[in-house]
């Protein structure tokens, strides 16, 4: 029999190498696994059963690398993805590591520190279009202030915004194709990272030269770290044709960075996420920024990987169940009940239109007194959940 929770390509589940390949570092203590090869990682996600790898500029070719060593790596990164059958959909730049990114790159106050971004994330784009990435993702991390009496956040706005209309000429002028997704976090490194919302990015975009080119890769964890409904973010992206990346993991709400595996704390969430982006048809990756528990070796890491991939296919099939349930598309039915009486009224505006709605009557006390029937619907959401449906 067929298993419905075995990964396929088709999946699009894809790991950086900077998540299966995390050490276990954290602000209190060391590395808890050895450091792994990117080529050794790419053989670990085949394992697992990952269809795609991405990376940072730094995870693949290390910071300040000879010319050699970069031949060197790339010859067996690429061997690896040919062994493997892996690919590459996604690229990104490190624009947070090393100490010159203290106060930020494309918004960093010193003018060498901007321009040195520029350089640094041209030449990750080079290396991300000769793997065959068509994802490039912005993340932020040092773009922020620890104090506001740093920097002018309407500076910090146009700096990134200049930043981004240069590197869309870049990805233009290289004939490379790639869509830019725009990824916001609210803080952490920094006290207050800019653009703290994909719907602050949302806004943003529509300020730029090239427009069309740019859009968002939404995070669970970063959201969940304001406290916001990630779901709402990522069908606000959706509507806006703006979902060009998705980055999934989990998190307590307004907690440190917990990037935990897909799932692992709020599956109620994860189920109406899943089952908006199967009713969407969303074609992008299902990317998993999170990583293994420190506690983990590197078998581990691949429970934790499976772990991620499964639960998603495990909460489709759920999404299948709850279309297909017939007592759940019933209540749903009726609360969307609309028998076009409003229909003159409402909709595209005209004075006359207005004019007929300001003096209709509403029996406002029975409208209010119906029942809606939300307790026995997420009751139904939870029987799905665990099983007995
Ligand atoms: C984080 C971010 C990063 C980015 C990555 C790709 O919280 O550290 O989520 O993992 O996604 O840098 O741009
Ligand atoms: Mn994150
Ligand atoms: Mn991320």
């Amino acid at each position: 029999m067929e298993d419905l929770y075995q990964p396929k390509p088709e999946h699009r589940f894809t790991f950086g190498l900077w998540t299966v390949g995390s050490v276990g570092r954290d602000p209190f203590g060391a590395p808890v696994r050895q450091a792994l090869q990117p080529w050794e990682l790419v053989y670990l996600l085949a394992e697992a059963g990952a269809y795609g790898v991405n990376f940072h500029d730094d995870d693949l070719i290390p910071f300040g690398a000879s010319a050699s060593e970069r031949e060197a790596i790339l010859k067996r990164f690429k061997q690896a993805l040919k062994d493997t059958g892996l690919v590459v959909p996604m690229a990104t730049t490190n624009l947070f590591g090393h100490p010159i990114f203290k106060d930020g790159a494309f918004t960093s106050n010193d003018p060498r520190v901007r321009a040195f971004a520029l350089q640094k994330t041209m030449r990750a784009m080079d290396l991300g279009a000769e793997l065959g990435a068509k994802v490039y993702v912005f993340w932020g991390g040092r773009e922020g202030v620890d104090t506001d009496a740093a920097k002018n956040p309407v500076d910090a706005i146009k700096r990134f915004r200049e930043a981004i209309n240069f590197l869309c000429e870049y990805n233009i002028d290289q004939g490379y194709g790639f869509k830019f997704a725009l990824e916001a976090k609210p803080n952490e490194p920094r006290g207050d990272i800019y653009f703290p919302t994909t719907g602050a990015y949302l806004a943003f975009i529509n300020t730029l030269d090239h427009p069309e080119m740019v859009g968002v890769n939404p995070e669970v964890a970063h959201e969940h770290m304001a406290g916001l409904n990630f779901l709402h973010a990522v069908a606000q992206a959706w509507e806006a044709g703006k979902l060009f990346h998705i980055d999934l993991n989990d998190q307590n709400y307004v907690r440190f960075d917990q990037d935990w595996r897909f799932g692992a704390q709020n599956l109620k969430q994860a189920f109406f996420l899943v089952k908006f982006l199967e009713d969407v048809g969303y074609e992008g990756s299902r990317h998993f920024d999170a990583h293994a528990y420190r506690t983990e070796d590197y078998e581990g890491v691949k429970d934790f990987a499976r772990g991620c991939m499964r639960t998603y296919l495990v909460l489709k099939e759920k999404a299948c169940r709850w279309n297909a349930d017939p007592e759940i598309q019933g209540l749903l039915q009726e609360v969307n009940a609309d028998d076009g009486s409003m229909l003159p009224y409402t909709g595209k505006y005209s004075r006359k239109k207005a004019e007929q709605l300001k003096s209709l009557e509403f029996d406002v006390d029975k409208i209010a007194s119906r029942g809606l029937q939300y307790e026995k619907l997420d009751q139904l959401a939870n029987e799905i959940l665990l099983g007995i449906r």
